[in-house]
């Protein structure tokens, strides 16, 4: 019988890989979306005739629980969240209710089912914000968020763990490291970069406005962390995981690789720094130690920093070109 599986946030980057994934493997899938006045599916527009798109949100409980009901999946994935760090200081309410409480809505709902519905919560590398240095940080790092956002995922994370104890759920988390791909969303640095460059090349625009550029992050590929998650789930038993790639590049590598890879020469040219792109708290660098995935998953990354910046850049000049 096919396996049945729930993907929150379908119209972001990750869903639409983890839905691509699924649907090799012959999963059913559901995907939820809020509602929008646009009704766009987003990143997973691609995949209209393949998944079974609902309505719902992660702050109405009710909406979750009809999903549950409906689908009885052997799978969920909570992959949606307001999951922009900077937006998160002018939006610290919702963002508590969106990406904090919204998790124990997929948990109360998967419960109140009463289908034996594994869970995966999506938790992430900015749950370590403070962490002193270029600490390589595994699963065992204390936390210290650094932004509402980090705050919200914290609280997000314990209850995806508590429920796992208090209720004997399958409830899985995934502390990820960022990862990109030409779906990345455009306000994010290394989108926000590629896009600028193939509008540059296009003479659509003559520069960039960045905010801090030291900032260091470890960054992986959205495909291979995707399938990250799926072993999560397939493993017998539930339990807490790092993904990154164990190398960090700061923004100006970003832009360093990025602007020579489009024939554009240095990137001082294009790009300036405008303070209101700094955070009132930022997370210096991050830096992650996968070992556990790989030992007990099996699970590596497959894309260099080079590779995926040079994908994204050919990405956008396509794209914009052909607009
Ligand atoms: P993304 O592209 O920003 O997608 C977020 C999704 O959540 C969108 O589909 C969005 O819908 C949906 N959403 C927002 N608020 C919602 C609500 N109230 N109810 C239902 N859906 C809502 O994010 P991503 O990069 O794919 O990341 C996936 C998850 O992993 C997120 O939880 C993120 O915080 C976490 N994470 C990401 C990274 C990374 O580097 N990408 C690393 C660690 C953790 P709209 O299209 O309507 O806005
Ligand atoms: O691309 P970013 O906005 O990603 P950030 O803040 O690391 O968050 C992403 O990764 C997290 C995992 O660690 C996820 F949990 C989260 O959902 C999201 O996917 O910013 C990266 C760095 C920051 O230090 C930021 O200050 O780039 C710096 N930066 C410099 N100029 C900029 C800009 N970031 C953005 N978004 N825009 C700029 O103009």
């Amino acid at each position: 019988m096919k396996k049945t599986v729930v993907i929150t946030g379908i119209t972001g980057q990750d869903s639409s890989y983890l839905a691509d994934l699924l649907l090799e493997k012959d999963y059913k899938v559901y995907g939820m979306k809020r509602r929008t006045a646009s009704n766009d599916l987003g990143c997973a527009t691609h995949l209209e005739n393949d998944i079974e798109v609902v309505e719902g949100d992660l702050l109405d409980l009710p909406s979750l629980t009809k999903l549950c009901k409906l689908a009885k999946a052997d799978e969920f994935y909570n992959l949606a969240a307001m999951s922009h760090v900077g937006t998160s200081f002018d939006q610290p309410v919702y963002t508590a209710q969106c990406t904090g409480l919204g998790v124990l809505n997929c948990l109360e709902a998967i419960r109140e089912s009463r289908y034996h519905t594994k869970f995966y919560q999506a938790s992430t590398s900015e749950l370590f914000g403070g962490v002193y240095g270029e600490t390589l940080c595994s699963e065992r790092t204390p936390f210290y968020p650094r932004s509402p956002y980090g705050v919200a995922k914290l609280y997000g994370h314990w209850i995806t763990i508590n429920y796992r104890e208090s209720f004997k759920m399958f409830t899985c988390t995934g502390i990820l490291f960022n990862h990109e791909s030409p779906r990345r969303g455009p306000n994010f640095v290394t989108r926000k970069v590629t896009l600028a460059i193939a509008n540059i090349k296009a003479g659509k625009q003559d520069k960039v406005y960045l905010g801090n550029l030291d900032a260091k992050r470890d960054w992986g590929h959205a495909r291979d962390y995707v399938e990250g998650m799926w072993r999560m789930l397939q493993h017998h038993t539930p339990d807490d995981y790092v993904l990154a790639t164990g190398k960090t590049h700061s923004i100006r590598d970003l832009c360093n690789i990025a602007f020579a890879h489009a024939g554009l020469g240095d990137y001082t040219k294009y790009v300036k720094v405008d303070p209101r792109f700094y955070r009132p708290c930022e997370v210096d660098v991050l830096i992650g130690d996968y070992s556990k995935a790989k030992q007990v998953l099996g699970w590596e990354p497959t894309t260099t920093f080079e590779q995926l910046v040079r994908e994204m850049v050919d990405a956008d000049c396509t794209l914009v070109s052909s607009s």
